[in-house]
């Protein structure tokens, strides 16, 4: 009989610990919350320490990017490194040709006084510094293109964002066309290119 209390008395505790909101457990349970007002601020604060790395990126014009979501053009790629990957707006994704000279050519979808192509690869440090030599070339029936800016070698860094602006004097175009001649970096035998962003 001793047995069968003390059995009991063991199946009451368990149970009384078990069971969703059991008084037992709640006495012990003190719940702090603290409010905190979010400071005004329009972008993430970083302490002196930690300087936004962003702040030391090459900026590139606020005007529209007449290249965004317009078809392009370009000849082989490597791996799974497709074409559409130069303008579908995310540096994470990115073309790689197979081989050079490599051609990458936008149908603006309308004429335009362009003055200033960007190029951008991934912004992480994982992609160590390289350096591509890449030319621009305009033109308003999509046939006849006249050099924009002459093939020049930029260099990519993480430190700048891993991005470089070609500015020339401004140019009508209906079609933008992106030449790499050259590119650095061992790992590839093609051009890179994350993202390719045109402007006036
Ligand atoms: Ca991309």
């Amino acid at each position: 009989m001793k047995k069968m209390t003390c059995l009991l008395a063991v199946l009451t505790l368990l149970a009384g610990l078990a069971l969703p909101g059991c008084s037992r457990g709640e006495e012990n349970i003190k719940t702090i919350v603290t409010v905190v007002p979010a400071p005004e601020q329009t972008r993430a604060e970083r302490p002196p320490c930690f300087p936004d790395p962003a702040d030391d990126y090459i900026p590139l014009p606020e005007t529209e990017n007449l290249a965004e979501g317009k078809p392009a053009e370009t000849g082989a790629h490597t791996d799974v490194y497709v074409g559409k990957n130069i303008n579908d707006g995310k540096t994470d994704t990115y073309w790689e040709s197979k081989g050079f000279p490599a051609e990458v050519t936008f149908d603006l979808q309308g004429t335009y006084t362009v003055s200033t192509v960007a190029v951008c690869l991934n912004p992480s440090s994982i992609w160590e510094p390289r350096i591509q030599e890449i030319a621009v070339a305009v033109s308003t029936d999509g046939e006849n293109f006249t050099e924009a800016a002459p093939a020049e070698k930029y260099q990519f860094d993480s430190a700048t964002g891993n991005r470089i602006r070609i500015d020339f004097a401004p140019a009508e175009a209906a079609y933008v066309r992106v030449i790499f001649t050259m590119n650095s970096s061992s790992r590839t035998g093609g051009a890179q290119a994350a993202e390719i962003g045109i402007y006036e």
